[in-house]
């Protein structure tokens, strides 16, 4: 059987591997990971939900905007009810961001976690049945342990990150985490209820062939990014964008890839949201080798000034997402 560097097999549960990776660093108090199991409850709890949609009246439109004003799905709504629930019954998190909510959701003051999140990407493909996901992004809280929690524990750097992971509800479950010390992923096992150790130290090819993007929006991209298609066309690369972020950012990193929601003429700062979609991803892609930048600068270093800013997004393997800084830079456009 696979052994790998933490001397744990393929197939041990996610509890144990935290706990291994708990006991490697002297200084951990062990509520980062209560808090990494809350999460993968959360998740659990949600992929049932998910799983059941077709049977249930619980797919399509809720009725209501989120605070971008977008649609709300049912499961946009459930998701966000479920993982706070369970993040308040944890007990480590002092509060939430959530791209479902417009304020802080303020939890425990004596907890020092603060955690951004998607409950629910990609929920325009949960009625067709086609991959979606959570992404989240966690924090250690700036302001004294106690007191209520202030603005500036939730805008900090993608670089103060202390762990961030997606779960990713496809044709399987699998979660996806870093806390700075390489990228992991676990699948769930249905029968057992557990997330098991699929990979330790998932690497990003440093180069790849397929580009993802949603080409609809061609004529409102600025020229850089048209070269770069071009240029993908040219070499023949292969296009693919499911239009759930976390199903593109995985296979484009296991496989090699880039995914890019540039500027549009509409949106100049792009869809995706910093603090909960693309920090999180820029974290898992730079532990595995890989880039995320905005056309030319570091995701993680792009100081958040609210909740739920935008940015344009290019993440993937270093090659590629290095020749679109390199094109930007040229023509001397960073968000167009
Ligand atoms: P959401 O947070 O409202 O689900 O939007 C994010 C999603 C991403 O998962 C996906 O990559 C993108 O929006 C697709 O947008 P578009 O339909 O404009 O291509
Ligand atoms: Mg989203």
């Amino acid at each position: 059987m696979d052994k790998n560097s933490l001397g744990l097999s393929i197939g041990t549960t996610l509890d144990r591997f935290i706990k291994k990776m708990q006991d490697e660093h002297s200084y951990a108090t062990g509520e980062l990971s209560q808090l990494l199991r809350d999460i993968a409850l959360a998740g659990k709890i949600i992929n049932r939900e998910v799983n059941k949609s077709g049977l249930l009246d619980i797919a399509g439109a809720y009725g209501s905007k989120n605070v971008q004003g977008e649609d709300q799905q049912k499961l946009d709504v459930i998701a966000n009810i479920r993982f706070t629930r369970a993040l308040k019954n944890g007990g480590m998190t002092c509060a939430i961001v959530s791209e479902e909510e417009q304020e802080i959701i303020h939890l425990n003051q004596n907890c020092r976690y603060v955690v951004c999140m998607d409950p629910l990407d990609g929920s325009s493909n949960i009625d067709v049945n086609v991959s979606i996901g959570t992404i989240f992004s966690i924090y250690r809280r700036i302001s004294p342990i106690g007191g209520p929690v202030q603005d500036e524990d939730i805008l900090q750097l993608g670089t103060d990150q202390i762990a961030a992971g997606y779960i990713l509800y496809g044709s399987s479950t699998m979660l996806v985490y870093t806390t700075g010390h390489g990228v992991h992923s676990f699948t769930l096992e249905p029968s057992l209820g557990e997330f098991v150790l699929s990979d330790e130290n998932l690497t990003c090819p440093k180069d790849g062939k397929i580009f993802s993007i949603n080409e609809g929006y061609y004529y409102q991209f600025g020229e850089q990014i048209k070269e770069y298609l071009e240029e993908c066309k040219a070499k023949e690369m292969s296009a693919r964008y499911i239009g759930s972020l976390v199903a593109d950012f995985h296979r484009n990193m296991l496989k090699g890839g880039i995914y890019l929601y540039p500027a549009t003429e509409k949106s100049p700062n792009g869809k995706l949201r910093l603090l909960y979609e693309c920090n999180s991803l820029a974290f898992i892609a730079e532990q595995a080798g890989g880039v995320a930048t905005d056309g030319i600068n570091r995701i993680m270093e792009i100081e958040p000034t609210s909740f739920h800013q935008r940015t344009p997004f290019v993440i993937g393997s270093k090659k590629m997402v290095d020749r679109v800084t390199k094109l930007s830079t040229m023509t001397d456009t960073v968000l167009g």
